[in-house]
């Protein structure tokens, strides 16, 4: 199995990440950003997004990284990662396409211009714009997980997948964070999981 995308990208990790926690052997090729050849025809040809990441396993090529640990998941992780339950596997779909449409913009607003960009470069409207909405946004996840110790459900799963990796930034960076208490215990509990910290909890840039 090969994963492609450099290791720093969100959705990057998510996949590394899943694919830890179901101790799978993943060959990693760094790809995009500094590493570039996004454009290359080889791989254009297994993503036309020209996007990471994308995935080979044996003749399946996969891209978006939700469908990606969608199918990590199914394959290899029915029952853990992956809710053989259909009610219990949609609260968890629920969350990886609630972090991934609802939350993602302001949190690219937030997380691009804090940190890619220099003081002189960013565009703090955004920034700030990004900050607020992320704050709001996050009050919803915090709700459930006062019910719930993971987003989906009693135990941990792909559900917690993508809000986890956006997660790190947003608990590491020392902006005013409002007191979401649910939702920094569930981040606790994320950062004991050593295929968290090895794959998620990396240098933020
Ligand atoms: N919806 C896609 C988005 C993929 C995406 O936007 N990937 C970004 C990195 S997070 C990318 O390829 N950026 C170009 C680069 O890193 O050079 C997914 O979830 O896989």
């Amino acid at each position: 199995m090969k994963v492609w995308g450099r290791a720093d990208s969100t959705n990057v990790k998510k996949v590394l990440w899943c694919a830890d926690e179901l101790g799978l052997d993943v060959e990693h090729q760094p790809l995009g950003g500094r590493y570039g050849g996004l454009d290359e025809p080889v791989y254009r040809e297994m993503n036309p997004n020209g996007l990471i990441p994308c995935l080979q396993d044996g003749d399946l090529v996969l891209w978006e990284s939700n469908a990606i640990v969608r199918y990590l998941g199914a394959q290899y992780g029915a029952g853990r990662v992956y809710a053989s339950d259909p009610k219990r596997r949609a609260g968890a779909d629920k969350w990886m396409d609630w972090a991934s449409t609802t939350l993602v913009g302001a949190y690219k607003d937030w997380f691009i211009n804090r940190v890619r960009k220099t003081p002189e470069t960013r565009d703090s409207a955004a920034m700030e714009r990004g900050l607020r909405v992320l704050r709001e946004q996050l009050a919803v996840a915090d709700l459930a997980l006062a019910r719930q110790p993971y987003l989906s459900g009693d135990d941990f799963g792909m559900g917690d997948i993508p809000l986890g990796c956006l997660s790190y930034p947003w608990f590491e960076l020392d902006d005013q964070r409002p007191d979401l208490p649910h939702l920094e215990a569930w981040y606790h509990r994320l950062a004991e999981r050593p295929a968290y910290r090895h794959r998620v909890m990396i240098e933020i840039s």
